[in-house]
């Protein structure tokens, strides 16, 4: 499991956008995201880096990534 650290997301669109922007990368992902924190915990077989660059390209910086 992947936990990141995703900036700008405000609101459940976001929350939407960053969801698909992963099920894009992996349809079998689960994207559980934790707005107040900002947290995004993904289960998923894709590589992290994969991941990661789905989410930056949908426009949500991510600052940490493990
Ligand atoms: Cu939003």
């Amino acid at each position: 499991m992947y936990q990141l650290q995703v900036e700008e997301m405000s609101c459940g669109h976001c929350v939407a956008s960053v969801t698909k922007a992963v099920k894009a990368v992996d349809a079998q992902a689960s994207v559980e995201v934790d707005l107040a924190s900002r947290q995004v915990k993904v289960q998923s077989g894709a590589a992290l880096d994969a991941v990661k660059a789905a989410i930056a390209g949908a426009g949500f910086p991510v600052s940490a990534a493990q």
